[in-house]
């Protein structure tokens, strides 16, 4: 599960999107957590994420502070193996805490919120969870890298372009400029997000843009 914050801290939708490039490739079922639902509107914050359902990502809405969305998430963790990863300081260790009363995790102390690099989860640790399963707090990513991809790939690994690619006019299209490109008409007519783009264009062709 890739858990992020609707604020505080701000979410990096180019991560979550690498994160779900790296389940594709790895076939796992990949789902959203966006925690701390409580700083915004949630109909506002539904609309930022309003993509990756249509994508067939489940996309959890939860809030410690205020209980909202827990049920569904210690729902879906039920009878499964599990991890949350994410950036730090989004509330994972929160969340099994609140899921799992007794658990006991560290959480971030609001005195040390200006100590921003620091992660408060150091080890890499398991818990059964009390009604079956089992869940990881894993300590929060600063960055993600996909190893091992090769860019022909990459395709693959994005829902929206997996199929889309093959009316490509040029069957090893970059899909930035040539003629007949359909991703590129897809992005036009808006049924391929151009943040979701943004992301493919980076991770298969770095910075150099
Ligand atoms: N407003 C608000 N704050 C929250 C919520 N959940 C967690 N927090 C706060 O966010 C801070 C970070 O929470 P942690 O649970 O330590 O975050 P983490 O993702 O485990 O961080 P790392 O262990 O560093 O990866 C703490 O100060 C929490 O009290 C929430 O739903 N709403
Ligand atoms: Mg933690
Ligand atoms: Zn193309």
């Amino acid at each position: 599960m890739a858990v992020f914050a609707c604020a505080d801290p701000e979410p990096h939708l180019r991560m979550l999107d690498r994160f779900l490039v790296l389940s594709e490739k790895l076939e796992l079922n990949a789902t959203i957590v966006i925690n701390k639902i409580d700083l915004l509107d949630l109909a506002s914050v539904e609309k930022r994420f309003a993509v990756y359902p249509t994508l067939g990502y489940r996309v959890i809405y939860t809030s410690v502070k205020d209980g909202l969305g827990l049920d569904e998430l210690h729902e879906s963790l039920k009878g499964k193996i599990s991890a949350l990863t994410g950036p730090s300081g989004v509330g994972k260790s929160s969340l099994l805490n609140a899921i799992q009363p007794g658990l006991g995790l560290a959480i971030r102390d609001i005195s040390a919120q200006t100590n921003k690099g620091r992660h408060t989860t150091v080890v890499r640790e398991m818990f059964p969870l009390a009604d079956g399963g089992f869940v990881a707090d894993l300590p929060g990513l600063r960055r993600l890298s996909l190893w091992d991809t090769e860019p022909e790939e990459l395709d693959g690994y994005f829902p929206e372009l997996r199929d889309l690619v093959m009316e490509c006019q040029f069957n090893d299209c970059t899909h930035r400029q040539e003629p007949g490109c359909a991703v590129i008409r897809a992005v036009k007519d808006g049924s391929v997000s151009p943040e979701r783009y943004e992301s493919y264009l980076r991770l298969r062709y770095g910075n150099e843009e």
